[in-house]
């Protein structure tokens, strides 16, 4: 089956945003509340295994301050708590601190001129995904995405199919139409669950992961062409 759309995962993938994005939007949080927490960057790497913010600052609680969860306005805590996140990161992005990665505005700007559609699965916050984009691709570029499927919008978050399900859905296509672009384990199993074939280029915090099953596991996008997408997708497909 010819290939018609490109998913792309966005923390990682678009852009290597967790370790001096998120993370300092994290600490600037917990330091605005005065919790005394902080979040290294090696205790950050570990921290990932749980995806989303509210969930990772919940985990972290649990792990490290169980104290915390005990107040019975926790969950309306770590509401407030990741909203200060939000306003954090999303200052950062608008102030441009957060390039995309090698190569992937070219693959965006030659899958637009192959009339290939474009949409994003992500389990970060709608706004941190359309600020990235305005920010650091192009002022126009969130309607260059047909479909945004990000954070809360399903149930389960990664490694859990739905966010692509979801996304598929909409585009109204099966997976064997679409390529994924992801760059961790939980972005992988997530995708293959959803049956999509997927490319991995690694980020920061990956390139020690388990990506049994994508289609090629790059560094990054630097030097791959659309072209070179296609024919992977095509071989898969066979
Ligand atoms: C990355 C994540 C996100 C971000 C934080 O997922 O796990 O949770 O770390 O974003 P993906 P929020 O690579 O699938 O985009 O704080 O907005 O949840
Ligand atoms: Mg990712």
């Amino acid at each position: 089956m010819l290939l018609k759309a490109l998913i792309f995962d966005v923390d990682g993938t678009l852009a290597d945003t967790e370790r001096d994005g998120h993370r300092p939007a994290f600490n600037a949080a917990f330091d605005e509340a005065a919790l005394g927490w902080h979040w290294d960057v090696n205790l950050y790497g570990k921290l990932l295994a749980v995806t989303g913010g509210k969930e990772r600052i919940r985990v972290y609680a649990q792990q490290h301050d169980p104290d915390f969860l005990a107040q019975p306005d926790a969950n309306e805590i770590i509401r407030s708590l990741h909203a200060a996140k939000t306003r954090y990161y999303l200052a950062m992005l608008e102030a441009g601190q957060i390039p995309l990665r090698p190569g992937v505005a070219e693959l965006i700007a030659e899958a637009r001129e192959a009339n290939l559609r474009l949409a994003i699965a992500t389990t970060t916050t709608p706004e941190n995904v359309t600020t990235l984009l305005r920010a650091s691709l192009a002022p126009d570029s969130v309607e260059w995405f047909e479909v945004i499927g990000a954070g809360d919008i399903v149930p389960k978050k990664k490694p859990a199919p739905d966010i692509y399900l979801w996304v598929l859905e909409r585009l109204g296509l099966s997976p064997e139409a679409c390529l994924a672009i992801e760059d961790s384990t939980n972005g992988l199993k997530s995708a293959m669950a959803a049956r999509l074939p997927t490319l991995v280029t690694t980020s920061i915090y990956t390139a020690n992961d388990d990506f049994t099953g994508a289609l090629a596991v790059l560094p990054d996008l630097a030097t791959t062409r659309l072209t070179d997408i296609s024919l992977m997708h095509e071989i898969n497909n066979s």
